[in-house]
């Protein structure tokens, strides 16, 4: 055993660094310039802290894919906090997204975008185009087929099949859609029905694999490639969640998720929740070289906040979270202290992605402290709840964002 590196000592193997402004797409900019200059910003998104919300993803890939420069404003969602009161102003009903063109506001997601596309032009088809508009209604139809399965607790005898192969054939029409293309997408190219359906159909993965053992990515071969085809898109990787974030997200979201308590869910929830991370069907590309350095360096930055936020004692934690930045960084085993298990799996169960860091980045973060909570003993920390989640009310981390 091995004595843990110290903070500085952890500083050094890191230079890992992101412009957010100019760089890729990343869930941590507070203004995104794409080589213009700040004069010709005339758009600001309100978005979700924690980047939960699936409508918000859809305008944020939007303008991503079209580097319009615009700001970004967090907003707290209801599930984990209090509303803005400034936000509130603007916004009564508090919802997200929102946007402020040229110093209007404008609501609802489909409106916003239809606004955006008349004063930056469309994403190689409008919203309201032909061909746009049955994939429109399409992604409505899977939506309510996922709901009608995920979110219903099946009572009646029969209800779990049904509801499952109801959504299955949603799906199948997924399927023939975009069979009816010669590339990944939608349409010929990129386009805004692909913006339209990526934040759901990344939650359904995410859900579907958990709650109920059915993995939508891997059963669906046109799916699966035009899956494979948003990962080679830096905009679609840096808004990007992964299964661990979205299972624990939607539940107070969507007002409860059920599992259908098959064993293919069991097996798949305990992946899902204490790994291992590697070779879950939520990516597909292949891990970045930096991977070990983005989490290192996203811990480090916000240390003190990651400590106070823990229900352990921080000198404890403290010397924990080195033993488990050790061992990912060196490979090297330290022991951490007696009664750190529950703390490091604390953290563990609270690394969101992307707010926090990219889903490689997660997935070494997590291995390391299970791995370290490990050396100390098999207990869990408290569950994660299902109803809200205070637990990550943004204004515990507040000094670092
Ligand atoms: N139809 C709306 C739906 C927006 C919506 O449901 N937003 C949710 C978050 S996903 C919301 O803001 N809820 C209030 C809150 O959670 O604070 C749209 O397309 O923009």
């Amino acid at each position: 055993m091995n004595t843990p590196l110290t903070w500085q000592q952890l500083a050094d193997l890191t230079d890992y660094q992101k412009d957010y402004i100019n760089g890729e797409t990343n869930a941590q900019a507070t203004l995104r310039l794409f080589g213009k200059t700040e004069d010709e910003v005339r758009v600001t998104l309100f978005r979700d802290n924690h980047a939960w919300c699936p409508y918000c993803q859809k305008i944020w890939l939007w303008l991503e894919e079209k580097q319009i420069p615009y700001r970004i404003q967090k907003v707290t969602m209801f599930c984990y906090g209090k509303k803005e009161s400034w936000y509130k102003r603007k916004v009564p009903s508090g919802m997200l997204p929102a946007v402020e063109l040229d110093g209007r506001i404008i609501t609802e997601s489909d409106d916003i975008l239809i606004a955006l596309e008349k004063e930056f032009g469309v994403l190689y088809l409008g919203m309201q185009d032909r061909k746009v508009l049955p994939l429109r209604q399409l992604e409505r139809l899977l939506f309510r087929a996922w709901c009608g399965w995920l979110c219903q607790r099946a009572i009646f005898p029969g209800q779990e099949k049904n509801n499952r192969k109801q959504f299955i054939e949603a799906v199948s029409m997924i399927e023939e859609a975009l069979t009816s293309t010669p590339g990944a997408y939608f349409l010929e190219e990129f386009s805004t029905a692909d913006v339209i359906f990526t934040p759901y159909v990344e939650r359904m993965n995410a859900s579907l694999y958990y709650y109920k053992g059915y993995s939508m990515r891997e059963e669906n071969p046109r799916f699966s490639a035009w899956f494979d085809a948003m990962e080679t898109r830096s905009t679609y990787r840096g808004t990007q969640s992964d299964f661990h974030t979205h299972v624990h997200d939607l539940p107070p979201q969507m007002g409860g998720c059920y599992s259908n308590g098959e064993s293919q869910a069991i097996t798949n929830q305990e992946k899902v929740d204490c790994g291992a991370w590697f070779g879950l069907p939520d990516v597909g590309y292949t891990e970045p070289e930096t991977s070990r350095q983005e989490a290192l360096q996203r811990v480090i930055k916000h240390k003190d906040n990651i400590l106070q936020a823990n229900p352990a004692d921080a000198n404890l934690f403290d010397e924990a979270l080195r033993c488990a930045l050790t061992k990912m960084m060196t490979d090297k085993t330290s022991k951490p202290p007696s009664g750190s298990d529950v703390a490091l799996r604390y953290l563990r169960d609270r690394i969101n992605v992307p707010r926090d860091m990219s889903i490689y980045a997660a997935k070494r973060l997590r291995t390391a402290l299970e791995e370290t909570a490990a050396l100390d003993g098999d207990r869990q920390s408290e569950p994660i709840p299902v109803r809200h989640r205070y637990d990550q009310n943004p204004v515990n981390f507040i000094k670092s964002f």
